[in-house]
């Protein structure tokens, strides 16, 4: 078969001490951590759109991006090189998971019929590879804002001739999704937003969302589909006001619509960097609701307002990451998927893998540091003592609900010296670089 990235080898575990660039210095997949190995803690999945069939480009150019797959000239011979060059990578990687938009697999064709007829065909080859390989789905979705039809939205759009289509594209990808089995399916809002209130009616919107959901969750009974669906929060872009906008905002609408028993949320570190959230709150959010599902670990650029999805390699956000997942039990049926992409300046094929050796390295080492420091809880313990005081006496009754203001009063009438104890908070943050500078 035909080898795609022919100077690359398989990249093995190496350990810190390695200066080989196509080696990990931290990601050890079969080391048992906490009772379980890193791959499994982890559970790496390449995200097929930015990997195989992104192209570098961007607002101000076109493509940058050496793709060997990319030199055939029918749209279709490339579709089926990139997916038999996506298991070379994922192979090549050790990552063992993929997630897709219906899109990337395959060209639109001139008609519905035609998008769904060359997708099937990757979708079969797809389905042998996995059989060949044993590499397994993390994620199916539909792409339903990169063509005009979208302009207006997708499941929200004011045109019911669009919503239809929708879900005839959703209703296709979960076929495939299960066909493939899919652990999860998500739903990322693409154009679910607005540009302005002057010509949108955001309650019919927001209605109408959660009607696409219901009908969703639906036909998945129907097929047997069993998988886990997510949302993904995203605050802006494409749309100036996107409705899953964070965590906060998804779990409110989910439990307005009665959808809460059937979601979790996929959280992405650049989207709340962009909500101004850190990606900590998101995942912290998300779980003490028991709604963190999984996650698109990535990272934001600090100084810019957009959506870089760059790689991460800040080891303090992968480590108070790892902190919230390990605290979660972990993510499956989800896991970490790396929805970020080479800088358009990186468009050599051997770049695709320096990224993720970067990110899976970050997140192995963020995995261990969070785990020593859960080991010896440190932070936890102080953060049990500081809350302490509703363990007992007053606080206690506050907890239990046995007082109201009227007890509460009489209480503070006659304890009103109050004694405070200092939050600590940048000795807190020093024990936190010990612990990862010491890694
Ligand atoms: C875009 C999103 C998208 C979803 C999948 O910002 O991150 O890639 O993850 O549709
Ligand atoms: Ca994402
Ligand atoms: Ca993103």
């Amino acid at each position: 078969m035909r080898e795609f990235f022919p100077e690359v080898k398989r990249v093995e575990f190496e350990g810190r001490q390695s200066k080989n660039p196509l080696a990990f210095r931290y990601y050890d997949p079969g080391q048992v951590i906490g009772g379980k190995t890193m791959a499994d803690h982890l559970r790496f999945s390449m995200a097929y759109w930015h990997t195989m069939t992104g192209t570098g480009k961007d607002m101000f150019g076109s493509g940058s991006a050496e793709r060997p797959w990319n030199n055939l000239s029918d749209p279709m011979d490339i579709a089926k090189a990139r997916a038999y060059a996506s298991f070379e990578f994922m192979e090549k990687m050790q990552i063992p998971f993929f997630c897709f938009h219906d899109t990337d697999l395959a060209p639109e064709g001139s008609s519905l019929r035609e998008t769904f007829r060359n997708v099937d065909q990757i979708v079969q080859i797809l389905k042998d590879l996995m059989a060949q390989t044993g590499k397994k789905l993390l994620w199916g979705t539909s792409n339903l804002f990169d063509h005009p039809r979208f302009m207006h939205g997708a499941a929200t759009s004011p045109s019911p001739q669009v919503f239809a289509y929708a879900a005839a594209r959703v209703k296709r990808a979960l076929e495939i999704t299960h066909e493939l089995g899919g652990e999860n399916y998500v739903f990322w809002g693409g154009r679910e937003g607005y540009e302005t209130l002057l010509n949108t009616d955001m309650k019919l919107e927001l209605d109408n969302l959660a009607r696409f959901f219901h009908m969703a969750v639906d036909y998945a009974k129907e097929i047997g589909f069993k998988g886990q669906f997510l949302i993904e929060p995203k605050p802006k872009e494409p749309t100036k006001h996107q409705y899953d906008f964070d965590t906060a905002s998804v779990i409110g609408f989910l439990r307005t619509y009665g959808l809460e028993k059937y979601f979790k949320l996929n959280i992405e570190a650049n989207h709340a960097t962009l909500a101004g959230h850190t990606f900590q709150h998101e995942l912290h959010l998300a779980r003490i609701n028991g709604m963190l599902g999984s996650v698109d670990a990535n990272q934001g650029d600090e100084l810019l307002g957009w959506d870089t999805d760059q790689y991460a390699t800040n080891v303090y956000m992968t480590t108070l990451a790892m902190y919230e997942i390990l605290k979660n039990g972990g993510l499956a049926p989800g896991g970490l998927n790396f929805d970020a992409k080479v800088r358009r300046g990186s468009f050599e094929p051997v770049d695709l893998f320096y990224g993720h050796i970067a990110g899976m390295d970050a997140f192995a080492l963020g995995l261990k540091i969070a785990h020593r420091l859960l080991e010896t809880g440190e932070l936890e313990q102080f953060v049990s003592e500081r809350y302490s005081g509703y363990t007992t006496g007053i606080g206690l009754k506050i907890v239990n609900g046995e007082v109201g203001f009227k007890e509460l009063a009489e209480y503070a009438l006659e304890n009103d010296q109050i004694k405070l104890t200092s939050g600590r908070q940048e000795l807190l943050e020093t024990i936190l670089n010990r612990y990862i500078l010491e890694s």
